[in-house]
C-alpha cells in the first residue's frame, strides 16, 4: 500500500494477527489462493459487485476520500488511514484469528469442537441467516446513496463513506462464506444480494427497516445510532456461532461497527446540541425559522427509527429462535459470560404482551423468547446513547429530555404488531392514534421542514447550521482536515 506523506505509515501492528495479503486481486487472510476455485468464484461476483457499487453505492462525485482500510486482524494493527478513489477501495475478506481449541459454547452441541464445515442438517437455516445478515449491508449503502450531496461537512461526509464502503466489506464477508460453504446455491444467493434492492416494489430487501428511505442525515444519525446497533447485537450473536468461519467472520465485523455507532451517537448530539444552543439564543423551541432542528422533531425521527429497529429482532416469541439456539448456529448476547446451563431447556422469563387493551406479563419459556432476550439487551445499549444526548440538554441548563418511546409504539412484527400503542406506553384505539400520530412520527410537513436545511457545506471546516462540529477529527487529523476531494472543480 502506498503511504500518504501527510499522515504517515499505520502503527506498527501489535498483538496476535494475521497480515492481509494486498496482492492479491481480493484482499484476504483466508490464503484465497490455495483454492483456485474459490477464488475464480469471487473474482467472477468482484466485476458484478463494482457494478453495484457504481450504480447504487455514493451518488456524489469524489476524487478520494480519507478512508481506513484493514491491514491485518490483529488487535492494534488492523487500521490503515489513508486517501483513496472509493471504487479502489480494496474490499476484501478479513476473519479473526482462529483458535484451534474453540468449542460450541450453548445448545445441544455443547462442548463439542466448533465446526469448521457446515453440517448438513443445519445447512439450509445457516444459509438463510448468512443471507438476511448479507442483505442488510448493501440495502444500508442503497438507503445512504444520496445523502452526499446535502452533507453538513466534509468531515460528515467521510464518515458516511468510511461507513458506506464498510457496508459493503460487509457484503464481502457474508458472500465469501456463501461461496466457499454453500456451493452452487450460495453462489446463486451471492448474485440475489444485488439484485434485491431498497424499496425496490419487485425485488425489495428482506428486512423492514432497509426498505425504508433515508430522507436526510438527520435521520442518517439515527439509522446508524439504532439500526447499525441492531447489526452489533446480531452479529454479537453470530459471533458465538459453533460454525466457526461465521463466528470469526462477525468478530471482525463488529471492529469495524464501532465507527458506525460512534457516527450515530456523536450525529445525533451534535444536532441536539446546536438545538439547544439556538433555543437559548432564541428563546424559543420553534427554531426551524432560526435554522436548527426543533427537539420535539428530534424525538419524532427517534421514535420512528427506533421502533423500526425493534421490528429488526423478530417476533419475541420465535420458535426459529428456539432452534437457531438449540443447534449451535445463533447464541445470546455475550454468551459465554452468562451464569446458566447454556442449553435452557428448564429456564423462563416475564414477557410482556397485549390483551384486552391492556399490557400485561406472562412468563414464557426462555428458548421460545431469544429474540426478546436480545431486544431487551440492545435496548438498554440504546437507553445510553439517551443520556448522552440529554446530557448535553443538562448542560445547556434546558428542562426538556429525550426518551425511549414504548417498545409496543409503531410496531409492524411480533406481539405489538396490530396494536396500537403511545410511546408512553398506553394502548389507544385507531381513532385516536390518527389524531395523534403527527405528534409522535414526522410528518411529511417535519421531514419538508428538515430537509430544507439540508444544504451542503463542502469548505473544509465548516460546518452547516444546524448541527455543532465535532470535538475532535479522524485519526488525530484536525477538523478542518481535507478528508474528502471532490470531483467537481471549484466545489472545494
Ligand atoms: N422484516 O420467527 P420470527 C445489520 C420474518 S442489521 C421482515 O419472529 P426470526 C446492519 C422472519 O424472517 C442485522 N420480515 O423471526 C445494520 C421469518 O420469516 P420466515 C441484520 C421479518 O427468524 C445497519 C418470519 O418473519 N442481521 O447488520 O426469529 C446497516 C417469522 O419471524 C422481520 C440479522 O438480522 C422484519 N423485520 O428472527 C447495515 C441476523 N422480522 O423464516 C447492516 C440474521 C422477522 O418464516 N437474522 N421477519 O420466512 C436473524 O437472526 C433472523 O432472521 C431475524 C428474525 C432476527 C431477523
Ligand atoms: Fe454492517
Ligand atoms: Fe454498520
Amino acid at each position: 500500500m502506498s503511504i500518504d506523506s501527510r499522515t504517515g505509515a499505520a502503527p506498527t501492528p501489535t498483538g496476535p494477527l494475521s497480515r492481509v495479503d494486498y496482492s492479491e486481486r481480493i484482499p484476504n487472510n483466508v490464503d484465497l489462493a490455495g483454492d483456485r476455485r474459490l477464488q475464480r468464484a469471487l473474482e467472477g461476483w468482484q466485476p458484478k459487485f463494482l457494478d453495484w457499487w457504481k450504480q447504487l453505492g455514493p451518488a456524489l462525485p469524489t476524487k478520494d476520500v480519507y478512508l481506513r482500510t484493514a491491514i491485518a486482524v490483529g488487535r492494534d494493527g488492523w487500521a490503515h488511514f489513508d486517501h483513496v478513489p472509493m471504487d479502489e477501495y480494496r474490499w476484501g475478506i478479513f476473519l479473526a484469528e482462529r483458535d484451534p481449541d474453540r468449542k460450541v459454547n450453548f445448545g445441544k452441541h455443547k462442548g463439542e469442537p466448533a465446526w469448521q464445515e457446515v453440517p448438513g442438517e443445519h445447512r439450509a437455516d445457516l444459509m438463510r441467516l448468512i443471507v438476511v445478515q448479507g442483505d442488510t449491508e448493501p440495502a444500508s449503502v442503497e438507503q445512504q446513496r444520496i445523502l452526499g450531496r446535502t452533507a453538513p461537512s466534509i468531515y460528515d461526509l467521510r464518515n458516511l463513506f468510511q461507513v458506506n464502503v464498510e457496508e459493503g466489506r460487509h457484503l464481502w464477508a457474508m458472500v465469501y462464506l456463501l461461496h466457499a460453504y454453500f456451493g452452487r446455491e450460495g453462489r446463486e444467493e451471492a448474485e440475489q444480494l444485488l439484485k434485491r434492492n431498497s424499496g425496490d416494489l419487485d425485488a425489495p430487501r428482506i428486512l423492514g427497516a432497509f426498505n425504508e428511505e433515508t430522507t436526510d442525515w438527520l435521520q442518517f444519525f439515527m439509522f446508524t445510532y439504532f439500526t447499525d446497533r441492531d447489526g452489533k447485537y446480531q452479529l454479537g450473536t453470530l459471533k458465538e456461532s459453533a460454525f466457526d468461519p461465521l463466528a470469526r467472520t462477525c468478530e471482525f465485523m463488529l471492529k469495524e461497527e464501532a465507527h458506525h455507532m460512534f457516527v450515530g451517537t456523536t450525529g445525533v448530539q451534535r444536532t441536539v446540541e446546536r438545538t439547544a444552543e439556538l433555543m437559548k439564543m432564541h428563546g424559543t423551541a420553534d427554531i426551524f425559522p432560526h435554522g436548527g432542528i426543533p427537539l420535539d422533531v428530534i424525538q419524532k425521527y427517534l421514535n420512528f427509527q427506533f421502533s423500526v429497529s425493534m421490528d429488526l429482532f423478530g417476533s419475541e416469541q420465535s420458535t426459529n429462535a428456539g432452534n437457531y439456539y438449540t443447534s449451535g448456529l445463533k447464541g445470546r448476547w455475550m454468551e459465554t459470560r452468562r451464569k446458566d446451563d447454556h442449553v435452557l431447556l428448564d429456564a423462563t422469563r416475564d414477557m410482556r404482551y397485549v390483551e384486552d387493551g391492556q399490557i400485561r406479563t406472562k412468563t414464557v419459556p426462555m428458548l421460545s423468547a431469544l429474540n426478546l432476550d436480545l431486544r431487551d439487551e440492545y435496548v438498554a445499549d440504546c437507553a445510553n446513547g439517551v443520556r448522552r444526548w440529554n446530557q448535553a440538554l443538562e448542560d445547556a441548563g434546558l428542562d426538556e429530555r429525550l426518551y425511549l418511546p414504548h417498545e409496543g409504539f409503531n410496531r409492524k412484527v411480533g406481539g405489538y404488531a396490530g396494536h396500537r400503542v403511545t410511546p408512553q406506553g398506553e394502548v389507544v384505539d385507531e381513532a385516536t392514534w390518527q389524531a395523534r400520530v403527527g405528534e409522535w412520527l414526522p410528518t411529511p410537513q417535519d421531514r419538508e421542514n428538515v430537509a430544507a436545511l439540508m444544504v451542503p457545506e463542502y469548505e473544509y471546516g465548516k460546518f452547516a447550521g444546524w448541527i455543532a462540529p465535532p470535538q475532535t477529527g479522524i485519526n488525530d487529523q484536525p477538523v478542518e482536515f481535507d478528508y474528502v476531494h471532490l470531483a467537481e472543480e471549484g466545489l472545494v
